[in-house]
C-alpha cells in the first residue's frame, strides 16, 4: 500500500468509526503530507459514506449510524478540507456565476458543499441555497441574481423528481433559456439528466468543476 492509500484508508477509518476529532486530525495530516484536498474526499470521506450507506441498506447501520458519519465526515470537510480548496481558488480569475442548493425534501448536503467549493476555487461566484430548497426559491434566485448556471443536488429516489419540477418552473416563468442547468446526487445520471432537459450531469466535484467550465466557455 502507497502511503497516499495508507492516509485515505485512515480517513476512511475514522468517518467509520464515527470518530469526528479522529476524521479532523487526519484529514488536517493528509494536507500537510501534500494530498490534494478533493483526492481526500473522494477516496477517503465518499467511500466510507458509501460503506455505511451499504450497511445501513442492509440493515447492518441504523440512521443514527448515518447521521454520526456524516456529521464526522461534514467535521473533516468543514474544518479541514473545504477551506484548503478555496484556499486553492484565491489566484483563479472569476468565470462565472452559478446558484447551487439541495432540492426541496432532501437535507444531504454534503456532495453539495464539496461541489460548491470546488467551483468556488475553480474561479465561479457561488451562492450556495443550502439544503432543502423549495421550488419558488430557486425560480426566484435565478431571477434576481440571474446566474450562468444552476445546480441542483438530489440523494433520493423520492427527490431526483424535483429537479425536473425546477426546471418545469423555470420554463413556465420564461427562464429556463437564461440559466445552463447542471444535475448531480449518488442516484442522478447522465441518462436522467437529459431525459428532463438539463444542460449537464456532474458524477463528482472535479466533473462537475469540468463541466460547469464547459458550460460557461472558459
Ligand atoms: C450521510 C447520509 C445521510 C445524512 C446526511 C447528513 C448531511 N448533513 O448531509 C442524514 C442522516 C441526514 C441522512 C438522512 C436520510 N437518508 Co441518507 N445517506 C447518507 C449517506 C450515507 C451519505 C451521503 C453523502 O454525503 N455522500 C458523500 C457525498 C460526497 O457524495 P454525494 O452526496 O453523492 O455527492 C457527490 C456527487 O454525487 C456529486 N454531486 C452531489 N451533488 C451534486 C450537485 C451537482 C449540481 C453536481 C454537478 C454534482 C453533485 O458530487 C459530490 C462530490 O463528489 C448516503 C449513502 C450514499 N451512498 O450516498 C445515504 C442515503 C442517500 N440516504 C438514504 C436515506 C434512505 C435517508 C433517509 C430517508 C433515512 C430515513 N429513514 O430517515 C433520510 C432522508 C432525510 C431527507 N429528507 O433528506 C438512502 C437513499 C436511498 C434512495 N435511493 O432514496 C441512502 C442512499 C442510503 C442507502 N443506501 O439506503 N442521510
Amino acid at each position: 500500500m502507497t502511503r497516499k492509500e495508507e492516509v485515505f484508508e485512515r480517513v476512511e477509518k475514522s468517518i467509520l468509526d464515527f470518530d469526528g476529532d479522529k476524521a479532523v486530525e487526519v484529514a488536517k495530516e493528509a494536507i500537510n503530507s501534500g494530498v490534494e484536498p478533493v483526492e481526500v474526499i473522494e477516496r477517503g470521506v465518499r467511500k466510507a459514506l458509501e460503506t455505511v450507506g451499504k450497511k445501513y441498506e442492509t440493515g447492518e447501520l441504523f440512521i443514527i449510524h448515518l447521521a454520526a458519519a456524516g456529521e464526522a465526515a461534514n467535521r473533516a470537510i468543514n474544518e479541514v478540507l473545504k477551506p484548503e480548496i478555496e484556499k486553492k481558488g484565491e489566484e483563479i480569475h472569476f468565470t462565472g456565476k452559478v446558484l447551487i442548493g439541495t432540492v426541496a425534501g432532501d437535507i444531504h448536503e454534503i456532495g453539495k458543499t464539496i461541489v460548491s467549493a470546488m467551483l468556488l476555487a475553480s474561479g465561479f461566484e457561488v451562492t450556495d441555497l443550502g439544503k432543502d430548497v423549495p421550488i419558488e426559491t430557486f425560480v426566484r434566485e435565478v431571477k434576481e441574481q440571474n446566474p450562468d448556471i444552476l445546480g441542483m443536488s438530489a440523494l433520493l429516489s423520492t427527490t431526483i423528481p424535483v429537479q425536473k419540477d425546477v426546471i418545469e418552473a423555470l420554463q413556465k416563468e420564461g427562464l429556463r433559456d437564461k440559466v445552463k442547468v447542471m444535475v448531480g446526487g449518488a442516484p442522478v445520471t447522465q441518462e436522467w439528466a437529459e431525459e428532463i432537459g438539463a444542460d449537464a450531469y456532474g458524477v463528482d466535484a472535479v466533473d462537475a468543476m469540468k463541466k460547469a467550465r464547459k458550460l460557461v466557455g472558459a
